[in-house]
């Protein structure tokens, strides 16, 4: 059974295991907690990065999928990128959010990671409201079938962090 625990800060920071980053489909970096990641870890993760859109994403990451790299310089051990979907009012795509947290921690068992820090994905530039953002991380993280027992919302401010808390009650 996952331990899930909520915190508010900067996932920049966090020493554990593995931390999500919620990245777009070219890898390459952008603004929020993707600009965050990379400044803080330094150019190793961009240039891993480059590296797998040369091998193997040469389209980049599809939405909803999971890819891990170095950490460079940042106290955790790997980053795991994500890409959650943009928010569209006409069309359902939750199945897509639900997938990138599944699939960050099937790259977590992968590396044999024990702790994951996420963010709220797609819950910033990409638009999604906060309150199905916060609910739809939590259940897919409880009902994920992973070796993974430590998992650590790490929610950038208030608001957001209100939000999982709130889902994290109803969901217990
Ligand atoms: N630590 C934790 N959370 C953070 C941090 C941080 N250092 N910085 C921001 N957040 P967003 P998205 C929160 O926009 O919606 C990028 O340009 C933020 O407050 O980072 O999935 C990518 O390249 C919000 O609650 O990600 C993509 O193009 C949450 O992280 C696009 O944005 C997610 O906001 C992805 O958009």
């Amino acid at each position: 059974m996952v331990r899930v625990r909520l915190e508010q800060g900067d996932i920049t920071g966090v020493e554990i295991d593995a931390i999500v980053n919620a990245a777009n489909n070219s890898l390459l970096g952008g603004g929020g907690v993707d600009g965050a990641i990379h400044a803080a870890g330094g150019p190793r993760i961009l240039a891993a990065c480059r590296e797998l859109r040369r091998t193997t994403l040469p389209d980049g990451l599809p939405t909803g999928q999971a890819v891990a790299t170095t950490a460079g310089r940042l106290p955790a051990r790997h980053v795991i990128h994500v890409v959650g979907p943009i928010h569209d009012p006409r069309e359902d795509r939750s199945d897509l959010l639900c997938s990138a947290y599944v699939n960050a921690l099937r790259v977590a068992d992968e590396l044999g990671a024990s702790g994951v820090a996420f963010p709220a994905v797609s819950a910033g530039a990409y638009g999604w409201p906060l309150d199905d953002a916060a609910r739809l991380a939590v259940t897919s993280v409880l009902t994920a079938t992973t070796n993974v027992r430590d998992v650590r919302f790490v929610l950038f401010d208030t608001r957001v962090h209100q939000a999982f808390t709130a889902a994290l009650a109803a969901a217990s």
